[in-house]
């Protein structure tokens, strides 16, 4: 069984198609326009067993925000739509993974309720065309969309590039974990019964 999730989502800013398998392969097909974003797309979906297309045209002219954070929104709700009732599954994941000279720990609970914390430095302003701050932008929308409590603390690192990839793999890798079954708890992984 897979659990999919298909958004779209049109406004006059940007119009956007996600399909998620959360039980998937690793396989993406990313266009948003912006290609350091399809980069760490494309990592989220490999390190986080998914497949994913996501297919994107922003107000780009303006600047990256819209395109961006409505990304995260559409990606959000996917997983809260391909998650369903949450039945079996562990709820909590976690990851600590170095990237060359940075160090991230990322900590999920897909426990139906949003909290984010960013703690990160990035040296530069800009990765390529990329806004840095953007980063914190996307997962704040895909943490209120998925209805999750996300961690990320960023111990160290010298290079954005390395950083912001750091967060995406370890998000996606907690993500992951927190999404699979757990065999020997296969009931509402809660007990108040409700998620
Ligand atoms: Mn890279």
């Amino acid at each position: 069984m897979s659990r999919t999730g298909h958004i779209q989502r049109k406004t006059k800013e940007t119009d956007i198609q996600v399909q998620l398998n959360i039980d998937g392969q690793g396989h993406a097909q990313i266009q948003t326009g912006i290609g350091f974003f399809d980069h760490m797309l494309e990592l989220l979906a490999r390190h986080a067993a998914w497949d994913l297309r996501v297919q994107a045209t922003g107000d780009l002219r303006v600047d990256q925000h819209h395109t961006v954070e409505d990304v995260g929104i559409c990606v959000g709700q996917a997983i809260r739509e391909a998650l369903g009732t949450k039945e079996g599954i562990s709820r909590y994941g976690y990851s600590v993974l170095p990237m060359e000279e940075t160090l991230v720990t990322a900590a999920v609970d897909l426990g139906g309720r949003p909290y984010f914390v960013l703690l990160a430095d990035f040296p530069s302003e800009k990765i390529g065309q990329f806004d840095t701050q953007l980063v914190h932008d996307f997962w704040q929308a895909v943490t209120n969309n998925a209805l999750c409590n996300l961690h990320v603390l960023v111990h160290y690192g010298r290079s954005s590039h390395h950083i912001a990839e750091g967060i995406f793999k370890a998000t996606a890798r907690a993500l992951r974990m927190a999404a699979q079954f757990d065999p020997r708890l296969p009931d509402l992984p809660s007990t108040k019964g409700v998620l």
